[in-house]
């Protein structure tokens, strides 16, 4: 993460997830960085130089677990993607930053445990479905493991320290690769000459990945285009996201003038969320530019554009 090399010096941090929304987006302001343009610049503060960071260092640090009441569930780095009370691999001495999201409504709370089963540093508590709480730390000695504060007896991981989570070679040139385009995409747009990435869609459908694999807090592709008429779907990649084009929602959130809003939920519930698995189309009638959100993960850099063209 590109707010690494400045962070303070304590050994363990603790961050509320409005201030661990402030550095949760650096990437993007990596990204912005990279790209001179500030088209989605929701957040612009944010775009404070991280020191070339590379996406693999901070795919290795970031790690993302879903709260279910019977086990924690592995969704980034890929090394723990899909285990259930997943192993960490920790670099002594690295600092890392650990989001969950809860997934069942639940109460839960994350904590790191030293060996004789204190807790050493801790997210707050949440019990919303889709919510998130974060906990920034170096690696130490100490650490032996995690648990739910709530549910210790079947939420409950170790940790090992040794050369920490692997960064594969494949992982690294996607990585590198989505980054490039986004940052292209973003230099071309006010010359309005961005080029179509929309994944596996036919005719006037495009289709975008939620959450996919390795991303958990990302749509994929960032930035859709279609025709007047033309529909995009959504497919749900992992359990806890959605889509809002609501400027209730979000302040990131605009539509060209004239625009209808949409959701994946119900006017009014911008909260709740859509099943793993399962889709969610919108078909688009105005032209434009459309910025929309995932609203439990917009603080996480979750933001998508589609662009309407005539
Ligand atoms: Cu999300």
């Amino acid at each position: 993460m590109g707010g690494d090399s400045d962070s303070a010096s304590a050994e363990e941090v603790l961050i509320d997830s409005e201030n661990e929304q402030t550095r949760a987006t650096s990437r993007r302001g990596v990204l912005r960085a990279l790209g001179g343009a500030s088209a989605l610049a929701a957040t612009p503060t944010l775009a404070r130089a991280g020191a070339g960071s590379d996406a693999a260092q901070a795919d290795r640090t970031t790690i993302v677990l879903g709260a279910r009441r019977d086990y924690w569930l592995g969704l980034q780095p890929r090394a723990i993607e899909g285990q259930r009370n997943p192993a960490l691999q920790l670099r002594q001495g690295d600092r890392y930053r650990i989001v969950w999201v809860n997934l069942d409504g639940e109460r839960h709370r994350f904590r790191l445990l030293d060996a004789d089963g204190n807790a050493v540093s801790q997210t707050r508590a949440a019990d919303r479905q889709g919510a998130t709480r974060a906990t920034r730390f170096r690696a130490g000695r100490a650490l032996a493991g995690y648990d739910c504060q709530f549910h210790p007896e079947e939420m409950r991981g170790a940790v090992e320290l040794g050369e920490g989570f692997p960064t594969t070679a494949a992982q690294t040139t996607e990585e590198t690769t989505t980054e490039e385009t986004t940052a292209t995409d973003e230099t071309t747009t006010g010359a309005g000459e961005t080029t179509t990435e929309t994944g596996g869609g036919s005719g006037d459908v495009a289709v975008v990945d939620v959450g996919p694999s390795g991303q958990y807090f990302r749509f994929v592709p960032e930035r859709a285009e279609i025709p007047v008429g033309g529909t995009v779907r959504w497919e749900f990649q992992s359990a806890g996201h959605n889509v809002s084009c609501r400027p209730e929602a979000a302040r990131q959130v605009s539509l060209p003038e004239g625009a209808e809003p949409f959701s994946s939920y119900p006017e009014g519930e911008s909260f709740r969320v859509v099943a793993e698995g399962e889709s969610y189309e919108h078909t688009f009638e105005t032209p434009g530019e459309y910025t929309y959100v995932c609203v439990p993960h917009v603080g996480e850099g979750m933001i998508g554009t589609v662009v309407v063209t005539e």
